[in-house]
């Protein structure tokens, strides 16, 4: 097992009672007269029922009055009240009966039976029925036209624009099948910082081959906009949003792409963000950029999501406020096409943030969540991190802004605000390693977000074990080694990485630990502007005597972080400069606990290791070998991030490494120099 096949292995089913159950529902598929959607539920079921139970089956569209078949049922709103792309799998008249409106709802529905089924699941008494909470549900690939992946660690791009639109690969349609099989229904094919050329005829040619698969899928293809390509492609003097011309050549743009994609999802758009261009080099605010993309797709279905990731070169600024300060002001300003995307917390997909100030505070603006599923900051390909507690925790964190239970999820979904546009979007890990991730766990992150992005009320464990079963093993206690290891694994990071509430101990590689740089173009691009390290203590001051950035919160969170006695904390250094001797509520102080969690953490790696180990008699050797080695590594590194931050903190506390714990090997220059080999060019 290399792994390619990701979740849909479709293993032979090995419980002989459980087969039997299952063959008596395999006499034919019956597909009454389709589109393509529900010719890709037929053939992927055929493929999943041939594979599981070692039996061809044909696909049939005269069906009527047979049994003993697995039936595809269009209804109508006459029949359900359940939202289009729901499904419903019951048993009726001797046959299993998957039901929807719609065809992609037949596809989710064909993915649920064969995950059931994978699983070794009873078919008595059958009766499964879901409807994903979010309306759009996408991946966000960082994929650059050469190839490259910004922030990605599996390879090359699975886009091979060189070859395309003559040559389609083969994989395109795996990746619409895995992510179909989750339920992810929106792909954007190429990086937030955009290259003008997918505005081309001859990129747009290209990217049409691409949605053409997607399609089948119930995949729509999306792309990201460099703003200033009137000018630079165009070749008008300026790309001013009020500019007529401007206005004019974003329409003929669109229906250029219309043309060719007919159902074309929209734009996604990084505007006046990390050196982008923008509205605002202009003079004009963010809602004029979108609302003059948003009037181009006037005529169409797709949408504009404008992304809320923002912050200045502003040296007394912090840049935790930005994003609040620049959007809230927009509320109501935006066209009902446009959603605006926020990354998950207020700086940057750190191990651990606190949710994002902006939910809750745009009531009239649809507001999209962004994870990030590739591990930019954890990791990259080597470490195993399972980030479903990390978007679980987020989604579940309570904003207060309509009373309690106002939590982050009811707003992502729109129920609390009403929205009727609603998305979750993932930063993709994929690329074309033969594993798709690299890291043969970070597969189960691509599960776990296309999993809650369907229904964010799965729980971490829930689909950690989902995942095991499908992907590794359904060995009872093999599994859970391995669930253990999994939903320890962020934890553990954050302990070796940015405990107790630390972030960014990075410049721009976001590998290597470099706590102490402190020379950037701009002050909140070094890492000492992130804890402020000094004699006497530790972390960021946001409340009303620093930055106040948590006056951006309503005051039933303000009071759980407000005071540094009662703050939890993994949230700590967050929010308040804490002495170094100060008593917390472990009965520890500050810099004991620093390196009680440095050390647990970095030791806890071997713990990792020992689970896995135990797991491997359940295991295919290759992948078993794979995740070893990774593990490895990770233990190295952990060390590595260990010792540097023990070292470094001590040039300030002047204190001993406490009583119990080994101090590092190794000198503060000498990880210095260890860390220079990672940032030489
Ligand atoms: C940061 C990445 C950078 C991205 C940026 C973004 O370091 O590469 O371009 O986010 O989201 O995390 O636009």
């Amino acid at each position: 097992n290399d792994g390619y096949r990701l979740w849909l292995n479709y293993e032979p089913v090995r419980n002989a009672s459980v087969k039997s159950e299952y063959l008596k529902y395999a006499a034919f598929i019956g597909r009454p007269a389709s589109g393509e959607i529900m010719q890709s539920a037929s053939q992927e079921l055929q493929l999943g029922l041939g594979k599981l139970l070692g039996k061809s089956v044909n696909i049939t569209n005269s069906f009527a009055g047979k049994s003993g078949g697995i039936v595809f049922k269009i209804e109508t709103s006459a029949d359900t009240a359940q939202p289009v792309e729901g499904y419903r799998i019951q048993l009726s008249g001797g046959n299993m009966i998957i039901s929807s409106k719609s065809e992609q709802g037949i596809l989710y529905g064909t993915f649920a039976l064969l995950r059931h089924m994978q699983m070794q699941l009873p078919v008595k008494g059958l009766n499964l029925a879901s409807s994903p909470r979010v309306r759009y549900r996408m991946l966000n690939h960082w994929d650059n036209p050469d190839g490259t992946i910004e922030r990605g660690y599996a390879g090359q791009s699975l886009w091979k624009w060189y070859e395309l639109p003559e040559r389609v690969d083969p994989r395109y349609a795996d990746y619409a099948r895995a992510n179909a099989s989750l339920g992810i229904n929106g792909t954007v094919l190429n990086n937030v910082n955009a290259s003008a050329r997918f505005m081309s005829q001859e990129y747009i040619v290209k990217v049409a081959a691409v949605a053409n698969v997607m399609r089948k899928y119930g995949i729509k293809t999306y792309l990201s906009v460099y703003f200033a390509a009137p000018k630079t492609l165009g070749g008008l003097k300026t790309s001013d949003p009020l500019d007529p011309q401007v206005r004019a050549w974003w329409k003929e743009k669109v229906a250029q792409i219309y043309k060719e994609i007919p159902d074309f999802g929209g734009f996604l758009v990084k505007a006046n963000s990390e050196g982008e261009p923008g509205p605002q080099d202009y003079g004009r605010i963010h809602a004029d950029g979108a609302n003059m993309l948003a009037e181009a797709f006037k005529p169409y279905d797709g949408i504009v999501i404008w992304r809320a990731f923002v912050y200045k070169a502003d040296p007394n600024a912090d840049r935790f406020k930005a994003a609040h300060e620049e959007f809230v002001p927009l509320d109501g300003k935006f066209d009902p096409k446009v959603i605006v995307q926020v990354k998950n917390g207020p700086i940057d997909f750190q191990p651990r943030e606190p949710f994002s100030p902006l939910f809750g505070n745009m009531p009239k603006t649809p507001l999209g969540i962004e994870f990030q599923i590739t591990q930019e900051y954890l990791g990259f390909a080597t470490h195993a991190v399972y980030e479903a507690p990390i978007f679980e925790e987020c989604l579940d964190s309570d904003t207060y802004v309509n009373g309690a239970g106002s939590t982050v999820a009811k707003i992502v979904d729109g129920s609390l605000h009403g929205y009727e546009r609603t998305l979750i979007a993932g930063v993709a890990n994929t690329g074309n390693s033969r594993n798709w991730t690299g890291h043969p766990l970070a597969q189960a992150n691509w599960y776990a977000f296309g999993r809650l992005s369907w229904d964010h009320q799965l729980t971490s464990e829930q689909i950690a074990r989902e995942w095991i079963a499908l992907t590794l093993t359904q060995n009872p206690k093999a599994s859970g080694h391995i669930t253990a290891l999994m939903l320890r694994s962020r934890e553990i990071y954050v302990d070796y990485n940015t405990p107790l509430g630390l972030s960014r101990p990075w410049m721009g590689v976001h590998f290597a630990p470099e706590p102490w740089q402190n020379k950037g173009s701009r002050p909140d691009w070094t890492a000492v502007y992130y804890h402020r390290a000094d004699s006497i203590g530790l972390g960021f001051d946001r409340t009303a005597s620093g930055s106040n950035a948590l006056a951006q919160y309503r005051p039933e969170v303000q009071k759980q972080w407000n005071n540094p006695d009662q703050t939890p904390l993994p949230y700590l250094l967050w929010f308040h400069h804490v002495r170094w001797d100060k008593k917390l509520s472990t009965g520890r102080t500050l810099w004991e606990e620093l390196c009680t969690r440095f050390y647990t953490g970095a030791d806890s790696v071997v713990w990792m290791q020992q689970q896995w180990d135990l797991a491997k008699p359940s295991l295919d050797p290759q992948i078993y070998t794979d995740v070893a080695e990774r593990l490895k590594v990770q233990r190295r590194e952990a060390i590595w991030w260990r010792d540097a931050w023990v070292l470094y903190l001590q040039t300030f506390t002047k204190q001993p490494v406490p009583a119990g714990f080994e101090p590092p090997k190794q000198t503060l220059e000498e990880v210095k120099k260890s860390v220079n080999v990672y940032l030489m060019r």
